[in-house]
């Protein structure tokens, strides 16, 4: 069968990162929707709430109370998943059934919060660029400030936005998890950019970028080290994967043009994805970086994924339920139709637009 074909029919798609499968099913995209609303938009916050944990002068719930800061701030989680080993210590490993199968291991590691703005009010997407790019600055301080503690191997950055994530407060902030392995995600992805490097003495992401480039339909926004994408093996209806375009393999590799560029694309995509559906739109995002277990990593390349669980409307969203939980991921729309859709959306935000139109 054409592949033109293939893709208006059910169709399987291979993640070479994961080495998972997707099943596509194109046709499913129209069906009626008589299922769970999420709650429509709420009402705007203020710049400043006296009941927000994380605003400037604000005393948090563990007790301790934020400086009066002015523009990125990062502070240890007071509920951290995990705590720093305050001298050299070997892991302690333990299996109860001495057959693998009642393993554990003691983790080290450090978690931060790190509030993007004094600015309660605001998300990336409103952020200037130049705001964005002192974010963009503290992250890559941080990945080289904890990646250099002896006992961390990973450094994971990432961002939960919108009650819908289970992100417990609207100030714009994101979280550092620190850990002394390699978890899961970032370890597959490892695996698979190693043995890719190892068989074609090329780069994985380089290699995909390049192809996806030349075909332009999955292609989102770009500006000169940067582009954004929905790829072929897309599990969230509105999956981004945001790579760069020179091979680096981690933040502390980015030049000050770079780190603008990557701010530059924060604001066009988070701005596009707010337009969608005109609400401040929810995700899951991370950048998934070279390891810092003191190994060279030339395999690794530089991206960050975003995964948006909205489907069809502000209120619908996508389910990873059934099927997607003990069979595989599945997906309606094809990433090409909502490539074409993000890549059209109208790139001024629409809290802006409306600011500017005149009212009646
Ligand atoms: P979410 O918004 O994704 O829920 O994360 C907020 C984090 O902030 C969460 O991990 C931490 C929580 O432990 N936190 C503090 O460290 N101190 C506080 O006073 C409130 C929340
Ligand atoms: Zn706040």
């Amino acid at each position: 069968m054409e592949l033109r074909n293939l893709y208006q029919e059910p169709h399987r798609r291979f993640n070479p990162l994961t080495r998972d499968w997707v099943l596509v099913s194109p046709h499913r995209a129209e069906r009626p929707w008589q299922g769970h609303l999420e709650a429509a938009v709420s009402a705007p916050p203020l710049p400043y709430d006296p009941n927000c944990y994380l605003c400037p002068g604000n005393e948090r719930a563990g007790g301790a109370r934020n400086p009066q800061y002015h523009s990125t701030f990062v502070f240890t989680n007071d509920f951290a998943a995990l705590k720093p080993v305050q001298f050299d210590v070997q892991p302690a490993r333990q299996d109860d059934s001495r057959r693998g199968l009642l393993r554990s291991e003691s983790e080290a590691g450090t978690c931060k919060v790190m509030c993007f703005s004094p600015r309660h009010d605001l998300t990336l997407a409103r952020m200037t660029v130049p705001e964005i790019t002192s974010v963009v600055d503290i992250w890559a301080e941080q990945y080289a400030e904890i990646g250099s503690l002896p006992y961390i191997d990973y450094v994971q950055i990432f961002e939960n936005r919108g009650e819908i994530m289970g992100c417990s407060n609207p100030h714009p902030h994101g979280q550092i998890w620190a850990n002394q392995t390699i978890p899961n995600e970032p370890r597959k992805e490892q695996e698979s950019q190693k043995a890719y490097l190892d068989g074609t003495h090329a780069c994985l992401l380089c290699d995909y970028l390049q192809l996806e480039t030349q075909a332009g339909i999955r292609m989102v926004i770009e500006n000169a080290h940067f582009a954004a994408l929905v790829p072929f093996w897309a599990v969230w209806p509105f999956e981004v994967l945001l790579l760069s375009k020179l091979h680096i393999g981690h933040m502390g590799s980015l030049d000050p043009a770079m780190r603008s560029a990557l701010a530059d694309i924060f604001k066009q995509l988070t701005m596009r994805y707010d337009n969608l559906f005109e609400i401040s739109f929810p995700y899951s995002m991370g950048f998934h970086q070279s390891p810092t277990d003191s190994q060279a990593h030339p395999e690794w390349h530089l991206h960050a994924h975003f995964y948006p669980p909205l489907l069809r409307s502000a209120t619908v969203r996508k389910f990873m339920v059934g099927y997607e939980m003990l069979a595989g991921p599945q997906r309606d729309i094809t990433p090409e139709t909502a490539a074409a859709t993000l890549r059209n959306l109208n790139p001024i935000h629409y809290a802006e637009r409306r600011l500017r139109e005149p009212t009646l």
